[in-house]
């Protein structure tokens, strides 16, 4: 089992020259930073229209000490417009020290086409395209569509759920849409 530490900034520095050292005429490559948090240590949550996001480890292969799901497994929120008012929420605080675009990422497991999907908002601007995995039993990163300009400071991203029985393991924000490490 993968144990994090949420949150977690990771800096991978690919082609950095240390101080004094430097190739003229060598674009110095961006380096990517990755926000994570364990799902399972949000700043918040709420109940709504009789579901909840629930702790649990039946599922192996998750990291930290469990993963999120919506419970109990019936019910869909179809409206991105209407996540806030549909279901139940999970809010994470993450703080930005590079400011950039970012993505948002979640490491999400599903067993069917009918728990394979969650709305998440970034400063609570909810994306009119879900987040969502493959429903093949496995654990799975997924990328939004869209990155969002970051200034430094804290930011907050909001789950909701679309498709009750949804498993969220991990939450991310990067840079790039490269998958988190
Ligand atoms: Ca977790």
């Amino acid at each position: 089992m993968v144990r994090r530490v949420a949150p977690v900034v990771f800096v991978a520095a690919c082609g950095f020259h240390g101080p004094g050292v430097s190739d003229a005429g060598e674009a110095t490559a961006a380096a990517t930073v990755a926000i994570i948090s364990e799902a399972e240590l949000f700043a918040s949550t709420t109940e709504l229209g009789g579901h909840r996001w629930t702790s649990i480890t039946n599922e192996p292969g998750f990291s930290g000490t469990s993963y999120m799901q919506c419970l109990p497994t019936n019910g869909t929120c179809n409206d991105a417009s209407q996540a806030q008012s549909c279901g139940p929420s999970l809010v994470y605080q993450l703080t930005i020290t590079q400011p950039d675009t970012y993505f948002v990422h979640t490491r999400m497991l599903a067993h069917t086409g009918f728990d394979d999907s969650i709305w998440y908002a970034v400063d609570g601007a909810i994306d009119s395209k879900e987040l969502k995995v493959n429903g093949d039993g496995t654990w799975h990163w997924n990328t939004s569509s869209r990155d969002y300009p970051l200034a430094s400071g804290g930011h907050t991203l909001s789950l909701w759920q679309r498709e009750a029985g949804a498993r969220v393991d991990v939450v991310a924000e990067t840079n790039s849409a490269q998958l988190p490490p």
